[in-house]
């Protein structure tokens, strides 16, 4: 199904046909549109980008590469195909038609999801929203603003959901989401994880490389749900979190490699006077961003997620693909427990321990990214590796939240974590060194001098083209 441009709102969900759903979406989009000018990308507006843009929503089929002026950005509605005779997968439900309309009975709990995923989307376009200002190459701005503007477009992908299955409430639910702000004492995002601070390129690196890889996790979860709507927003959603990812760890693979090549070079590990970011605060930013986002997957018992579960409404990454029966009923899993000082491991009804599960998946998939930067490390000869820190370390939420724990997962006390957290952690000074790294570089071709350039330009373009041109 291709997408018609001309439309104010471009989409493929029959909005010309729906008068009432269309006028409550331009009725947001004004305050949509004043909030990007305000907290989306600073200076942007006199920007041309080579932006890849949907024109058709079918596999394969929907990626347009040209140069957009950035106010001329039209943020658009696509759902994924629908899938014909689609099912309840799991819980209460299964086996019945997936639903069209958000069941009665659990209007509010759907509310709560699409509310909490959708509020993280703005947030992110607010963290990385000055990063354009010390771009590292113009390939690299191109990069984030392809990144910001999807953001934005998730956003709209919620706020439609709201706007078209909850009435009045959604349409107050929408507003909200453009009056908390990240950061923000008074009115802060939901989750933690999106009020933080993305003041520098390492920390954009690996915001997109753990911080959107929970997104992947938490949007293939509700791909899974039996509310249909959401599974199709969710799964045309998916298809863009892959460049996300691919941005974060090809940047911090780029970022070692300078690195490594430095280190190899000068023989020496003291390469900050060399001006590149050494080892020990990559592995620092990399403990820091990777145990915020664990985080976000909530607590290991959580009644709310098997809430969620036997509902139909979010279920298990790949639900379908796996082998047992979708219940849960009696099945066990194992979670983590503090006893006696230690860290053991209890089993837990699994139906309990679906966030924790999810948890699990995540943290497979973010070693391998970890595996490839330290194959750069071992191909310049340089015996230094980056490893995930224990689920412990520096927790928020769940059962590791009241204690402490260094980043091979002994518990200590406060004073031992007082102590040594800046050797664990980025210090002020850390975050000080990065950022006397961050100077724009906006020459076509160029790139800064701590970060390589990448093994290829975008959509086949060389190198050096203008990915971004300046009116
Ligand atoms: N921070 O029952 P529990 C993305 C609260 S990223 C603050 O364990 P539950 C993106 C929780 O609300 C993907 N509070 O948690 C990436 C609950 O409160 P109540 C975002 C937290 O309900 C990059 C209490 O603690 N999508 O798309 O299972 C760029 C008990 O918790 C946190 C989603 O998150 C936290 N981290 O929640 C752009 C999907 N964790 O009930 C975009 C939607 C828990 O005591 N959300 N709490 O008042 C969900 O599926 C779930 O709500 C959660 C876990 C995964 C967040
Ligand atoms: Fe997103
Ligand atoms: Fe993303």
């Amino acid at each position: 199904m291709s997408i018609d441009y001309s439309d104010k709102i471009p989409n493929n969900v029959g909005l010309d046909d729906n008068r009432r759903l269309q006028r409550a979406l331009e009725k947001w989009q004004p305050a949509y549109l004043e909030w990007w000018d305000s907290l989306g990308p600073a200076k942007s507006t006199t920007m041309d980008v080579y932006l890849r843009t949907a024109i058709s929503v079918e596999p394969g089929g929907w990626a347009h590469f040209d140069h957009v002026r950035m106010p001329d950005y039209r943020w658009g509605i696509f759902l994924a195909p629908e899938e014909k005779d689609r099912r309840v997968n799991f819980g209460r439900h299964k086996g019945e038609a997936a639903w069209q309309d958000v069941p009665g009975e659990y209007r509010s709990e759907l509310k709560r999801l699409i509310v909490t995923q959708g509020d993280t989307e703005p947030a992110s376009v607010e963290q990385q929203r000055h990063l354009g200002l010390i771009c590292p190459s113009l390939y690299d701005l191109r990069n984030l603003f392809q990144v910001n503007v999807e953001e934005g477009r998730h956003l709209w992908a919620m706020v439609y959901l709201l706007h078209a299955h909850f009435g009045r409430d959604g349409r107050e639910e929408a507003e909200a989401m453009l009056e908390r702000h990240s950061g923000d004492p008074d009115k802060p995002r939901i989750l933690q994880a999106f009020n933080e601070k993305t003041d520098d390129w390492l920390a954009f690196f690996m915001f997109t490389y753990f911080q959107d890889r929970d997104g992947k996790y938490q949007l293939a979860s509700l791909a899974e749900s039996g509310f249909d709507p959401l599974s199709r927003t969710c799964r045309f959603m998916l298809t863009e979190e892959a460049h996300h990812m691919f941005v974060g760890e090809t940047g911090i693979g780029r970022i070692v490699q300078r690195t490594a090549e430095i280190m190899a070079e000068h023989k020496t590990d003291d390469v900050r006077p060399l001006g590149v970011i050494d080892l020990p605060t990559i592995q620092k930013y990399l403990n820091f961003h990777y145990s915020i986002c664990l985080d976000l997957f909530g607590q290991e018992l959580s009644t709310n997620s098997a809430n969620y579960f036997t509902m139909g409404l979010k279920g298990r990454y790949q639900e379908t693909r796996i082998d047992d029966d979708h219940l849960l009923a009696d099945s066990v899993y194992a979670i983590p427990e503090i006893r006696g000082g230690d860290i053991a491991s209890i089993e837990a009804p699994a139906l309990s321990s679906v966030n924790e599960r999810l948890r699990a998946d995540y943290i497979l998939d973010s070693q391998r990214g970890v595996d490839r930067w330290n194959a750069i490390l071992e191909k310049a000869g340089i015996g230094y590796r980056l490893t995930l820190p224990h689920i412990a370390f520096n927790r928020g939420i769940g059962v590791f939240a009241p204690v402490h724990a260094t980043p091979d997962g002994r518990i200590i006390d406060d004073a031992a974590w007082n102590r040594d957290r800046e050797q664990w952690l980025p210090s002020e000074g850390d975050r000080a060194f990065v950022a006397s790294l961050m100077h724009p570089v906006m020459e076509a071709g160029k790139m800064a001098h701590w970060i390589a350039p990448p093994a290829k330009g975008i959509n086949g373009q060389p190198l050096d083209m203008e990915y971004v041109r300046f009116n």
